[in-house]
């Protein structure tokens, strides 16, 4: 198994990403299962509506309820999911948000200790680690923008309605938080890029979605298993 996962602010584009990377590895003949966080179990939808709920309401969750809520997501992924598979070698993985987010939201964003999310991870990943991560940078008001449909950057080459579109419905809000919030959350993700140089890749998220996917592509084509016919 070979698991890859997109990383990034509010808007940044992981979504339009993780859609054209698994039509081009599918493309290559392989397998690609492509899951997003929170999400893709029966718990981490339930979740996503839980912490939705919360972020729209009087109700805040508490900082370390919400750090809770998303291990416990990612831990019925990780169990569930993506385990079973982990012995397959023909199998990518790519996965919309990782452990990293709570790293950047919980962390540098919220303010928790950065060694105790680390420890509360290690708990919900069972030692599963993305092999590359893609950090799709770009300042947050060109994501937030493009989230609240404002597209206010250059002009789109190509632009399809991602599987987010829906996300006025289900989206989580985290937009509404104050830009210090997001200016931290971006700086957290770089410092992160820059302890694991090998495994992550800073894409500029701020340019066109072909050129970012082309750029995605390239660094994915050196990675894929032998089987793959690029
Ligand atoms: N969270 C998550 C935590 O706090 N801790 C955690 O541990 C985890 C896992 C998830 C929220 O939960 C937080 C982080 C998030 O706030 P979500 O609704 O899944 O909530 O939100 P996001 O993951 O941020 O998803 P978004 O849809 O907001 O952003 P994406 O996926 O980065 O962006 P995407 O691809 O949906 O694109 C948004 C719009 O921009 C356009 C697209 O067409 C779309 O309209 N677009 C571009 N426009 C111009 N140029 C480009 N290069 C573009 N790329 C995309």
């Amino acid at each position: 198994m070979l698991f890859i996962s997109l990383e990034g602010g509010e808007g940044a584009g992981k979504t339009t990403q993780a859609v054209r990377l698994l039509e081009r590895i599918e493309s290559a003949g392989l397998r690609c299962l492509r899951v997003r966080e929170p999400g893709s179990t029966a718990l981490g939808a339930d979740l996503r509506r839980l912490i939705k709920r919360s972020n729209t309401s009087d109700e805040a969750l508490s900082r370390a309820a919400e750090l809770f809520l998303f291990a416990a997501a990612r831990s019925e992924l990780v169990t569930k999911v993506i385990a079973p598979q982990r012995d397959d070698p023909d199998l990518v993985v790519v996965a919309d948000r990782f452990a990293d987010s709570t790293l950047a939201y919980q962390g540098y964003g919220r303010g928790i200790d950065i060694e105790t999310i680390k420890a509360v991870n290690a708990l919900a990943t069972h030692g599963i680690a993305p092999d590359l991560t893609f950090l799709l940078d770009c300042p947050h008001e060109i994501g937030i923008s493009r989230v609240r449909g404002l597209q206010l950057q250059m002009p789109l080459d190509a632009v399809k309605p991602s599987d987010s579109a829906d996300r006025n419905v289900e989206g989580m809000k985290f937009e509404e938080e104050p830009a210090e919030f997001h200016e931290r959350i971006r700086l957290g993700f770089l410092a992160l890029a820059d302890l694991e140089p090998d495994r992550w890749r800073i894409v500029d998220a701020t340019r066109s979605i072909n050129i970012i996917s082309d750029e995605i592509w390239k660094a994915v084509q050196d990675r894929l298993p032998v089987t793959a016919n690029p």
